[in-house]
């Protein structure tokens, strides 16, 4: 690979802005330059007119899950390869450790399904779904394969689901190993009392999903995993935060000074349980944690924590699943029908969450530029010991990079994306603010709305541990 050379561009990152041209060679960035500098190269990118940002990075995939009874419908090659048309150069998705299963052999089977399949780098955390005290040995060899955080569930009992027991076990290794505990944080017991009662009532469409997840089941399981992370001394990062009331908690706990940090979604600052009404329509939306009320003030309660920093990160915790039948998987939300217990949670979201920040975030006046690019791309960065090989633009920087069109239109639709699911979330919509050409290690993988890159081209990243801490 030669030189390249992307000019007449405005390098944004997460603290600053300026206006220059940055040289790309083997695949890193090797200069940032003031204009005139006189340098040539091999390959020349004009972005007049657009953003030079750090490519996103998306900590929350669910390529390939097997739940709910089915499969999420995109695989590695399709996830990834969608990811990078919306301006994602890495994902950390979730490799899983099923009960009975040693946590290696789980971890190794999704190293099988990624591996020469990627368009762009990534990494693991895992489930452990089964933590036993060969479970806690595995983490410490985890950990030295760089796989620095693990999920753990307060929901989904018998599937995923772990007690308060073994969440203090895990806690107390990782504390050891320096690992961060990444909770879904839903009190997933009390959840099935009330799903029970729903549908002994005879109440099984899909709103009811989002009325038996109560906002406060997630403010008192979040209040649980931080005082267990207290006294453990665990890093905790909360994943898929959806409720004030959890933020309340997550607040409170990082103004003690303790290690805790949370991520929301794009669901949870643009939909809302209005999406779940509709008949059995509103399967596209059964999530969890669910879709909030917006009037109770959830969404705009999320878009204050991002910009005073109590949130930290937007992931997207795609794991999509179609409406009609998948070519492979066959049916899937259907599953549901008659009873929305039963319908695979999960909805797509790697290939809009760029576009959709930037235009509900940026354009619309919530959050500045330099903080799109921290929520999006250098905090996930650093919180899952990535940085600075990924989420910044400096020089030894992995040259992963966005240019985006800040005035460009893009409409979101199941016609026109890139994701193997059958519906968008956001059909319709138009965005301001356009992915235009995206670079993984130096390569252009999307210019002139074409993709020019292949299975393999992404690399298993050993991730360090958290550079968060404090
Ligand atoms: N929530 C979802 O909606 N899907 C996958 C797993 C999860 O926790
Ligand atoms: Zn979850
Ligand atoms: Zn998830």
């Amino acid at each position: 690979m030669g030189k390249t050379l992307i000019k007449n561009g405005t390098v944004v990152t997460a603290i600053d802005q300026s206006e220059a041209d940055v040289l790309i060679e083997d695949g890193k960035v090797t200069a940032i330059l003031a204009r005139d500098h006189g340098m040539e190269a091999d390959e020349v990118i004009d972005a007049s007119g657009k953003y030079v940002m750090p490519g996103g990075i998306d900590v929350h995939t669910h390529m390939e899950l097997p739940f709910g009874g089915t499969f999420a419908a995109d695989t590695f090659e399709t996830g990834t390869r969608a990811a990078a048309w919306g301006g994602t150069t890495t994902i950390v998705d979730f490799a899983v450790q099923t009960v009975g299963q040693s946590a290696m052999e789980g971890w190794e089977a999704w190293m099988e399904k990624a591996q020469g399949n990627c368009a762009i780098d990534y990494g693991f955390h895992m489930i452990t779904g089964d933590i036993n005290d060969q479970t806690l040995k595995e983490m410490e060899q985890l950990v030295r394969e760089g796989v620095t955080s693990f999920k753990m569930f307060m929901a989904y009992p018998g599937v995923f689901y772990s007690d308060d027991g073994q969440i203090v076990r895990a806690m107390q290794k990782a504390a050891e190993d320096g690992a961060t505990i990444s909770m879904h944080a839903e009190n997933g017991i009390a959840i099935d009392v009330y799903v029970g009662q729903a549908l002994e009532r005879g109440e099984t469409d899909p709103i009811h999903h989002g009325m038996v997840r109560k906002s406060i089941l997630e403010g008192e399981a979040t209040h649980r995993a931080i005082k267990l992370a207290q006294v453990t001394g665990a890093q905790l990062y909360i994943v898929h935060l959806s409720a004030k009331e959890a933020l309340d908690e997550v607040v409170r706990a990082r103004d003690e000074g303790l290690n805790v940090w949370a991520e929301t979604c794009p669901q949870y600052l643009f939909l809302s349980l209005d999406n779940l009404g509709n008949g059995f329509d509103g399967a596209k939306y059964v999530c969890s944690p669910p879709l909030r009320d917006e009037d109770a003030g959830h969404q705009q309660r999320l878009w204050q924590g991002l910009k005073t920093n109590d949130l930290q990160v937007v992931s997207t915790d795609h794991c999509p699943f179609c409406m009609g039948d998948h070519h492979t998987f066959g049916t899937q939300k259907q599953l549901g029908q008659g009873d929305f217990s039963k319908i695979p949670n999960g909805m797509p979201g790697v290939e809009n969450r760029m576009e959709l920040i930037y235009n509900g975030g940026v354009a619309e006046g919530r959050i500045s530029l330099n903080r799109f690019v921290e929520i999006t791309s250098t905090t996930p960065a650093k919180m899952f010991g990535l940085y600075p090989k990924k989420g910044a633009i400096a020089v030894g920087s992995d040259a992963d990079i966005l240019i985006f069109d800040p005035h460009g239109k893009h409409v979101i639709s199941a016609d026109t994306h890139h994701m193997d699911v059958d519906y968008s979330a956001y059909e319709g919509w138009e965005m301001t603010g356009k992915v235009e050409t995206v670079l993984s290690k130096g390569k252009v993988i999307i210019a002139d709305d074409q993709y020019h890159g292949q299975p393999g081209d992404g690399e298993y990243l050993a991730r360090g541990t958290s550079q968060l801490s404090i």
